[in-house]
């Protein structure tokens, strides 16, 4: 009697103690999916979902740990978790997305972060680990393990992990209330942790993952067929105007790191940011309503998109998954033309996978880290301050054969956006945002350096033989900081707003080119038929979503990696249509057609990374010239 008593006692406060640690850890993610994540929650459903989802992925966690390891399988389950959910919360303040399996490819990178890291963390972190103790206790000590009832059994962890399967199912039929079709949006990951949770989105990505990599194994010419049919139907013709207006000329792509449009023409207490690009833009083709187009991979999707005129992934960066694929890039075109191709970035050469990538690719050279004079000195942050790098490649470019395709890329001017004491040039902003605050002053640093490389430029022998192409890689200021974005431009930062700060500044500079601000709406995938255009080369690389950007005959449409768009009337943004022009919402049907395109056209652009078919453009040409 005494010992039935004993035992049920023993096994109710089992059951107690299990569900504290369970209950704790779902609070734990409720707290950080509704609290440090930004999801952007719209309604009273959207909030249940969110705190419900958490649930089938700590069962089916807690359930593997218990069945695998009873008690200590339980715990390592709850610090797996935990750990999990920490290294997503950094990511995300420096990301502002979720870890995917390719990220964790490319921990050499994450590793590059180097500065940051200190940013990134806060000493209240702490608290997103004070139930891990908690839990430690309630397992091992206020348990009496000598009890046997109070073990958990391994079958008991079998039946939690399968509960998670029916729990999963209802979380997604729900969530499905709110977004139909939700696992089909697979490139918006705001989306899919607000629905499924941050742990069952991994599981996810995993299965992605696994599809990802039979693709390659099971592609075929054929698949090219679609694609090509696709483009041939969207393709518009160049403007004949501008064609060969600088023929045989060089071509020096100066990439700003997260240089975004909202700083063009704009003051901070009274003093512009970019006082020297306010002026030059005057002197060439300025572009203000040209959006970058990169999601995980960043200047190294910008430079992606900017080659091959095709789009970068949703997960990962192309330039680590993607880097022994075949291309025919724009050094390899105009190789064929006489031209020398080289890469200048004073960061080290494996970054980003750069020195296999840009092989790819087709570069002749990369001018990396080793090749400046980076001493400590002329050194801050990420690394060589822009001034000293601009100057040492201008030297570099002169003794470069021509003609040549050169591509400059900077680094001062990013995350965390610091710099010493004697290079700022104005005061930090009083915004919020200690982030924005400081961007404000990195801006107005490589504006200075800017002008100084531009001047000693014209001043080169290079100058009248040289088409100079400015343009911005990315965001710098992510959507953690809309609060303070939204206190400087004196306005609410709603999504439109949002996606309107996603246009980078883009210059183009050189004899012939007509000083002319152009109001067109292009992306960075526009970039390699403009400049092939005004090259006059005849780009034979039939596998290119970009259109030139001086077209008489465009629409505009410019697809965003994660699905939205803007065309010259309306701007799409998760699901909501916009006025371009007026930001006003519109409600009707003006948008379905382009938020089918932008499906479309990122699934087509996708299934050639994926598939390597580049390989196959030899067969296909062949097809066609024998159709022909
Ligand atoms: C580093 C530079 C910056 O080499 O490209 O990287 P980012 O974080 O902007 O992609
Ligand atoms: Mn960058």
């Amino acid at each position: 009697m005494f010992q039935k008593w004993k035992g049920n006692d023993a096994s109710s406060k089992k059951k107690l103690i299990y569900a504290v640690v369970f209950a704790m850890f779902w609070l734990k993610m409720t707290f950080i999916q509704g609290g440090v994540f930004t999801l952007g929650l719209e309604n009273i459903n959207q909030a249940a979902i969110l705190a419900f989802n958490p649930l089938s992925s700590i069962f089916l966690l807690f359930g593997l740990g218990i069945l695998l390891a009873g008690r200590k399988g339980l715990l390592g389950a709850y610090i797996l978790g935990s750990v999990l959910l920490y290294l997503n919360v950094l990511f995300y303040r420096e990301y502002n997305d979720f870890i995917t399996i390719p990220m964790l490819g490319q921990l050499a990178n994450l590793a590059g972060l180097g500065g940051s890291i200190t940013n990134i963390l806060s000493a209240t972190d702490i608290f997103l680990f004070v139930d891990v103790f908690v839990a430690i206790f309630l397992l091992f000590y206020l348990n009496p393990s000598r009890i046997q009832s109070f073990l958990p059994k391994r079958k008991e962890g079998l039946v939690l992990a399968i509960i998670a399967v029916p729990l999963f199912l209802i979380n997604l039929g729900w969530a499905q209330t709110e977004r139909p079709e939700l696992l089909k949006r697979a490139f918006d990951r705001n989306l899919l942790v607000k629905n499924i949770g941050v742990l069952d989105f991994h599981i996810y990505d995993s299965v992605l993952q696994g599809q990802t990599e039979m693709k390659k194994t099971f592609a075929d010419s054929n698949e090219l067929v679609p694609a090509l049919n696709y483009i041939n139907e969207k393709d518009v013709d160049p403007n004949s105007e501008m064609t060969g207006v600088a023929e045989g000329k060089n071509v020096i792509l100066l990439s700003l790191e997260s240089t975004q449009t909202f700083v063009v023409d704009r003051e901070l207490n009274g003093k512009e940011l970019t006082p020297y690009f306010n002026d030059l833009k005057e002197e060439g083709a300025y572009f203000s309503n040209f959006y970058h187009q990169v999601k995980q991979g960043r200047t190294s999707d910008s430079e992606f998109l900017l080659d091959n005129s095709l789009y970068g992934l949703n997960r990962g960066a192309a330039f680590f998954t993607h880097a022994g694929n075949e291309y025919e890039a724009t050094p390899e075109v105009l190789g064929e033309e006489g031209y020398t191709s080289v890469n200048m970035h004073a960061n080290d050469q494996t970054f980003w996978n750069r020195n296999v990538m840009y092989d790819s690719l087709g570069y002749d050279e990369y001018y990396s880290k080793e090749d400046y004079d980076v001493t400590e000195d002329k050194s801050y942050g990420w690394g060589y301050l822009d001034e000293y790098f601009f100057s040492d490649s201008l030297d570099k470019m002169e003794e470069l054969e021509q003609p040549f395709y050169s591509k400059m890329i900077t680094l001062t001017n990013h995350y965390p956006f610091t710099l010493p004491e004697d290079k700022k040039l104005i005061e930090e902003g009083n915004t919020s945002s200690g982030t924005l605050n400081r961007y404000f002053q990195t801006i107005r640093y490589q504006d200075e350096a800017l002008k100084q490389f531009v001047e000693d430029f014209k001043r080169s022998d290079l100058y009248d033989d040289t088409v100079l192409i400015i343009y911005g890689d990315h965001f710098g200021i992510s959507e953690n900081h809309q609060e303070a974005m939204g206190e400087y431009l004196g306005k609410d930062i709603n999504d439109y707003e949002q996606f309107q700060l996603q246009r980078v500044p883009l210059l183009i500079l050189g004899e012939g080119i007509e000083p002319k601000e152009h109001e067109t709406v292009g992306g960075q995938i526009d970039l390699r038929p403009t400049i092939m255009n005004l090259l006059g080369v005849d780009d034979d690389n039939p596998v290119q979503f970009g259109h030139d950007l001086f077209s008489k005959d465009r629409n505009g449409m410019t697809i965003t990696r994660d699905g939205n768009f803007a065309n010259e009337d309306y701007v799409g943004v998760n699901e909501t249509c916009f006025d371009r022009e007026t930001g006003e919402k519109v409600v009707g049907e003006a948008c379905a057609e382009g938020f089918k395109q932008a499906q479309e056209e990122l699934e087509i652009s996708d299934s050639i990374v994926y598939g390597d078919l580049l390989r196959y453009l030899d067969e296909t040409e062949m097809i066609k010239q024998e159709r022909k």
